[in-house]
């Protein structure tokens, strides 16, 4: 016999939505699985929202064949700038198909080593800036890796430079996808009485989706109007054919699908470089321990492709600040037939959506043993990583709907952070800053300041 999933006390009308802090609904995720545990289910505006924080319930989701990613929420509002593109598309809609096809091999590990030397282009404008800028400077290292993310994506996967390193404020793209990825969160759980007297908040809404669309128009634009004899990932969308049903993709889907690349693949890159700082920074030995590995490995030289493998610490500091800091902390799926969960434990009806907290089966103990709340690198090193049980660690989702830009996203990461271990000490402005969250879709630092200071060159 099944028992009931726990839920806290539901309001008329609302549900559980008061149970939500509005600006980082992290925070709330993480104390509901205090108080209810390994399962518990919300009524949001009559949405039900099962959410799972073991490993054990989070591995069991984790099945093509019983489970399908489910649009909904936040990600749902987005679908409002990017339709049935990549990352909001339902199961089903064959859009998903035909870009899933043509764009996989283009963002595989091959075609992504390719675009090494354009990400360096992008990173050497990062570590130029701290340099120039020199050890007084304040910097928001998320603003710079923003800056960093977002023009490597649209450098290297369209040739397109969005030039963010030469304003002073984030472009008025960038802001623009702040705003819209923040407002689509904050929608999904805004009762609908509310929403409607909410003028300007919808009117700022179309204005910064327009502002997006226009920029994917105009790159469109511009390559048709410059062609360039390069196979970037623009001209694969522009010129290839789904290999499956032969079907190019629409002008729609096309400049959907940029715009979801630029919206995935800037926030989930900046936020992981900006906690790993966070982290570094906090564990002083850690660092040493990082420093000396890439001194050692690289001397004074630029970094290489062929060095990322002689830096195990480097990848294992990557690994575990994605384990405690999943930029993207939730994903969602649901049932494809009525199911139970646990051995029979919790009945859930098909269809219903089931959140998985990546920070909370990240910290499992049973996984990750008593000390799972500490930032300790060496549980990634020397084969460890490889022997965690199946999907243990899932920064990247999981399944057919997994995040296509991984290759990607840890090449970038590796590169730049890489360099600045290389180039640069670190040092907080305050160093009694408490790690604060900022939440859109995606999480990061908030009011992180550091100062960069160039390390004396030797001899
Ligand atoms: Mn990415 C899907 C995390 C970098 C483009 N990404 C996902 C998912 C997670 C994720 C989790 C699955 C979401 C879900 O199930 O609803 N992504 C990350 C993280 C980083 C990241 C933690 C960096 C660190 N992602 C990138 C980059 C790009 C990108 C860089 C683009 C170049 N991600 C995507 C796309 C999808 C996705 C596109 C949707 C894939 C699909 O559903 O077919």
């Amino acid at each position: 016999m099944s028992i009931p999933i726990p839920q806290p006390p539901t309001i008329p009308f609302i549900g559980n939505v008061a149970s939500l802090e509005k600006d980082v609904p992290l925070r709330s995720f993480q104390l509901l699985a205090k108080t209810y545990g390994e399962i518990y289910q919300l009524d949001l505006l009559g949405r039900t929202l099962v959410c799972v924080s073991s490993y054990e319930l989070a591995n069991e989701v984790s099945d093509d064949t019983r489970f399908k990613k489910r649009v909904t929420g936040g990600l749902m509002e987005v679908r409002n700038l990017v339709g049935d593109a990549l990352f909001t598309a339902h199961n089903d809609e064959p859009n998903w198909g035909i870009a899933h096809r043509l764009l996989m091999p283009a963002f595989g590990t091959i075609a992504v080593k390719g675009m090494m030397e354009e990400m360096r282009d992008i990173s050497n404008q990062l570590l130029l800036k701290w340099e120039r800028f020199g050890p007084e400077a304040v910097i928001d290292p998320s603003e710079d890796f923003t800056r960093v993310a977002l023009d490597a994506i649209a450098y290297c996967s369209m040739s397109f430079r969005l030039n963010s390193f030469y304003t002073e404020q984030q472009p008025e793209f960038t802001v623009a996808m702040g705003d819209f990825l923040q407002e689509s969160g904050l929608r999904a759980n805004r009762p609908r009485v509310l929403q409607a007297v909410m003028r300007g908040t919808a009117v700022k809404y179309e204005a910064d989706i327009k502002k997006m669309k226009d920029l994917a128009d105009q790159i469109v634009a511009t390559r048709k109007a410059h062609p360039i004899p390069k196979h970037d990932l623009l001209d694969t969308m522009l010129n290839s054919r789904d290999p499956k049903t032969g079907q190019a993709m629409s002008a729609e889907s096309i400049s959907q699908n940029l715009l979801t690349f630029l919206i995935a693949g800037h926030e989930t890159s900046s936020g992981m470089m900006t906690f790993m700082v966070y982290f570094l920074l906090k564990h002083p030995d850690k660092m040493r321990k990082l420093r000396a590995q890439v001194d050692e490995v690289l001397g004074d030289r630029p970094v290489t492709y062929e060095d990322f493998s002689k830096l195990p610490y480097l990848i294992a500091v990557m690994r575990e600040t994605l384990r405690l800091a999943a930029t993207a902390p939730m994903r969602t799926t649901a049932p494809l037939e009525d199911t139970t969960l646990g051995g029979g434990k919790y009945a859930v009806k098909k269809d219903t959506s089931i959140a998985i907290q990546a920070w909370e089966m990240h910290r499992d103990p049973k996984v990750w043993g008593d000390d799972a709340e500490e930032f300790q690198p060496e549980r990634m090193l020397d084969g460890k990583f490889e022997a965690l049980p199946p999907n243990a660690w899932q920064p990247f989702g999981f399944g057919a709907r997994a995040c296509i830009g991984r290759a990607f996203a840890w090449q970038e990461v590796t590169l730049v952070m890489a360099s600045i271990i290389q180039k640069f000490d670190l040092a907080l402005v305050d160093p009694s800053y408490t790690l604060a969250i900022k939440q859109t879709l995606t999480v990061k630092p908030k009011g992180l300041r550091i100062h960069a200071t160039p390390r004396a060159k030797a001899g």
